[in-house]
């Protein structure tokens, strides 16, 4: 017997005694996918012709070598990380990412056929794919407004583009037979005191009633809204509020996407999972670090993403609740970064699901909660890194540690070479 096979019959002992059945956790677990963005592999330049620097609130800083250049680096990449990433995954996929094969496309021109050789890699991966429209790093965004710009000619623009991204999103949804998260975010927004704050919500709200008007099967597509409470450039105003979009969601049947640094810092994402579940369709999460004035630092296994974890599995929503990350650092190997970001997730939601929860419930519901509080404490310490280690073993994927190496083996073999 293998020694993390033995410590695995210990832990597995151990949870046993508290109610968890560990088996029945990591075969629940392997299922849940992650959805894990792609531009954290090329610091969200893109591939497209047109020249337009990546911008719109969006900034990757550090210049760490190897960055992917094109559409085989960039899956090449994907795929070293998928392989250290226990699990079901799908990749977060943006336009600037079509398979253009050196055309000028620009953005209200793209179609189906631009994303049939990623539908074809994810197949061959067995992976489903999330997408986004890019209403940023363009020349028609530099206004710092888009789908909710005065400009005609601007907004239906950004219209026909958004529109374009969600038929294409059904178009992943069928062909991979799993739903698609359809992401709006849009960087619009102002530096600097603002008198136009409702009219750009009801254009916005006009775009977006528009964008929708569109009906696809919901077993393809499912649309989310992405929130932010400010951004580079739009320190005093952003359109897409917290509230604007919540009450869009909520009043028009959408989910809601709840990004980890798009909040103010002593804000709690965590608690607001409990809070919208009695009213929303759905959540989908971006699972991120907000450093200062950085929303997108990489992700750790902190307190709050554990927390996070732990309001999904108590509330049990995780039917209703789309896991996925977004970050990007330039500035230290990608791959490295991608995985380190993942990992922890996947760890915080094994955490989550090894909790006694009813046994911890029961202390809280007859009062006696000392022991609601002492038993949480005590979670802390309990071997769940043995399981962990253990699943990691029976996905195939690299155990703590050693995942370290094969970064590092990649980093000499591909990234050395490309220069
Ligand atoms: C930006 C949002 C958004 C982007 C990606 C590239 O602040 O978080 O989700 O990171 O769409
Ligand atoms: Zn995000």
């Amino acid at each position: 017997m293998k020694s993390i096979e033995k410590h695995y019959e210990y832990a597995k002992e151990y949870y046993a005694g508290i109610g968890i059945d560990t088996d029945k956790v990591l075969s629940k677990l392997e299922k849940i996918p992650l959805s894990i963005h792609c531009w954290q592999g090329d610091d969200v330049a893109g591939f497209e012709e047109s020249g337009d620097a990546p911008g719109g609130g969006i900034l990757a800083t550090g210049n760490f070598k190897g960055r992917a250049r094109n559409l085989t680096e960039l899956q090449q990449d994907i795929e070293k990380a998928f392989s250290l990433i226990p699990g079901a995954k799908k990749i977060n996929l943006h336009p600037i990412y079509g398979d253009f094969k050196g055309n000028k496309v620009d953005r209200n021109e793209i179609a189906i056929e631009h994303f049939k050789s990623w539908a074809d890699w994810a197949e061959s991966n067995s992976a489903g794919i999330d997408f986004n429209p890019t209403p940023f790093s363009h020349r028609l965004a530099e206004s710092g407004y888009t789908l909710s710009s005065k400009d005609k000619n601007i907004r239906d623009f950004w219209i026909e583009h958004t529109k374009r991204c969600r038929e294409i999103s059904n178009y992943f949804g069928s062909r991979l037979k799993k739903p698609c998260i359809f992401n709006i975010w849009i960087q619009d927004g102002s530096k600097d005191i603002t008198l136009s704050k409702l009219e750009h919500r009801l254009i916005l709200k006009e775009s977006l009633d528009e964008v929708f008007s569109v009906k696809y099967p919901e077993c393809n597509v499912l649309d989310s809204l992405e929130s932010k409470l400010f951004g580079l450039a739009s320190e005093s105003y952003v359109v897409g509020s917290h509230e604007f979009y919540l009450a869009y969601a909520v009043k028009n049947n959408k989910l809601i996407t709840f990004d980890t640094g798009h909040f103010h810092p002593t804000e709690l994402v965590s608690d607001k999972i409990p809070a919208v579940l009695p009213y929303i369709k759905g959540i989908m999460l971006h699972l991120s670090r907000g450093i200062r004035w950085d929303s997108d630092h990489v992700t750790i296994l902190s307190d709050e993403v554990i927390n996070i974890m732990r309001e999904i599995v108590i509330a049990d929503a995780i039917s209703k609740v789309y896991i996925g990350t977004d970050f990007f650092d330039a500035s230290i190997n990608r791959i490295g970064a991608w995985v380190t970001g993942a990992r922890a997730v996947i760890k915080a939601l094994l955490f989550a699901m090894l909790e006694p929860v009813s046994l911890i419930k029961k202390y809280e519901d007859s009062g006696q909660l000392f022991a609601r509080l002492g038993l949480l404490e005590d979670t802390k310490t309990m071997p769940f890194g043995t399981v962990w280690n253990f699943y990691c073993n029976l996905q195939d994927t690299p155990q703590d540690i050693a995942w370290i190496d094969e970064v590092f083996k990649y980093e000499k073999k591909v990234l050395d070479a490309r220069i």
